[in-house]
């Protein structure tokens, strides 16, 4: 370590969080220092998913913090958000793993499920003991989920389901997939017209749900990402979620998943940063530190402020969504921009560490390619425009 100021010289975002931020802040950072960060280059190296974590982080509190009851923590958005950045910090795969798990699939089910499908599933995720995953995206596409073939067809007082999903985080560990289908019910039971979209808890153990890990990947490679195949799955009738019709159901867990994301970005700039301050202040060429150097400290300053305006955005779109206020196109805002310059300042930060920073000694390489999942999940940037783009014009252009 040097005796370089750092980043929280220039600006203590720690003054504006609660007592009670800052104390998930802390005991989230000391998670991901102690259990994440020594072991993540070689997990990453030898696309290791270290599934003893999940329990840990359950005991930890926060998968479905943000959640209240059946066992979850009921933090504000903000306490989520600073989560996310400290996990996010450590690895982009582990606040993914807590972004599925609590912001897709625990969120369907508190939003959109029965009181029994709540009292079945959501304890046990709460504590890490079950996992879940979030089956929307399918092999075609994702940004376009109306464009859905997987369908379910009601056959006596059975749901039977036969399709494709991919890219669904956690799908081979799961116990339980959140599934959504376009209904194939002429009788228009299930949803207004024919064909709404609904969700469906697939027990992962059901015959002809088979979920195969996506291999080999070039980012995420400490998380696990799968194909999943639905042939003739048969469920009961109360295997539907009762209070989703429609894409809508869906897309209001997206929110909550394309939140965490915008602070977690902000995590993996600022562990680019810290090593790219750090490296800067012990580094030395032509006789002195690369720090001392001009060019250098203008891209560390321009890092700084992009990484500042990101995290205040952050923080106000958590303030606005725990008032409720939150709308998709503010939430478009900032996943656009926190990832777009999480991965402008990852590229940035190498460019600082040299050779060097190519290599597994330092952690940005492995950022800056997680992030390239992070910029496609959960809507590319282009989607994220076209959001903000129709909410300015009021014209859609997708
Ligand atoms: P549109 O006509 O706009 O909307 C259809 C219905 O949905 C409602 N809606 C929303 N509701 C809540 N939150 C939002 N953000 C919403 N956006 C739309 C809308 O009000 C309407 O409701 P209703 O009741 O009137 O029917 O639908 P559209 O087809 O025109 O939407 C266009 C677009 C591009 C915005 C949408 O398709 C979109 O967001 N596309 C991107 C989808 C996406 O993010 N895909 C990635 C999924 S990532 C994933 O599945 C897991 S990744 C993590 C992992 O598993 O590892």
């Amino acid at each position: 370590m040097t005796d370089a100021p750092g980043i929280d010289a220039v600006f203590d975002l720690d003054g504006l969080l609660t007592e009670d931020e800052l104390d998930w802040q802390r005991r989230v950072r000391a998670f991901t220092q102690e259990r994440i960060v020594p072991v993540i280059e070689d997990d990453w190296e030898r696309a290791y998913f270290r599934r003893e974590l999940v329990k840990e982080l359950g005991d930890l509190g926060v998968l479905g913090m943000h959640l209240t009851g059946y066992g979850c923590a009921g933090a504000g958005a903000v306490a989520y958000g600073v989560a996310c950045l400290e996990l996010e910090a450590g690895d982009s795969g582990w606040r993914t793993l807590v972004s599925v798990q609590g912001s897709l699939a625990m969120s369907a089910i508190h939003k959109h499920g029965s009181e029994e499908q709540k009292q079945r599933w959501l304890p046990g995720m709460a504590a890490g003991d079950l996992l879940g995953c979030f089956a929307l995206t399918e092999p075609q596409g994702g940004s376009d989920p109306a464009a859905m073939r997987t369908v379910a067809r009601r056959d006596g007082d059975q749901w039977v389901l036969d399709g494709a999903k991919r890219w669904i985080g956690l799908a081979s560990l799961a116990d339980v997939a959140v599934v959504w289908a376009r209904v194939d019910d002429p009788s228009g039971a299930y949803g207004e017209g024919a064909k709404a979209v609904r969700g469906f808890l697939v027990p992962t153990s059901t015959p002809g749900f088979t979920a195969t890990p996506i291999e080999p990947k070039r980012s995420m490679r400490a998380s696990v990402q799968c194909d999943i195949a639905l042939d003739g799955v048969r469920l009961p009738a109360d295997a539907i979620l009762p209070g989703a019709s429609g894409l809508s159901g869906p897309f209001a867990c997206l929110n909550e998943a394309r939140y965490g994301i915008v602070w977690g970005a902000m995590g993996a700039a600022r562990s680019s940063i810290e090593v790219a301050i750090e490296r800067s202040a012990t580094r030395e060429v032509f006789g002195r530190p690369i720090g001392a150097n001009q060019l250098t400290q203008a891209k560390l300053a321009d890092m700084v402020v992009e990484y500042e305006k990101g995290v205040l955005l952050a923080l106000h779109l958590g303030r606005l969504k725990e008032r409720g206020a939150i709308t998709p196109a503010q939430i478009s805002v900032g996943k656009l921009n926190s990832v777009r310059e999480a991965l402008k300042i990852a590229h940035e930060a190498r460019s600082i560490l040299g050779g060097d920073g190519i290599t597994g000694a330092f952690p940005v390489m492995r950022h800056a390619a997680n992030l390239e999942s992070v910029r496609t999940y959960e809507g590319t940037d282009e989607i994220h425009q076209l959001v903000i783009g129709r909410t300015l014009t009021g014209l859609d252009a997708f």
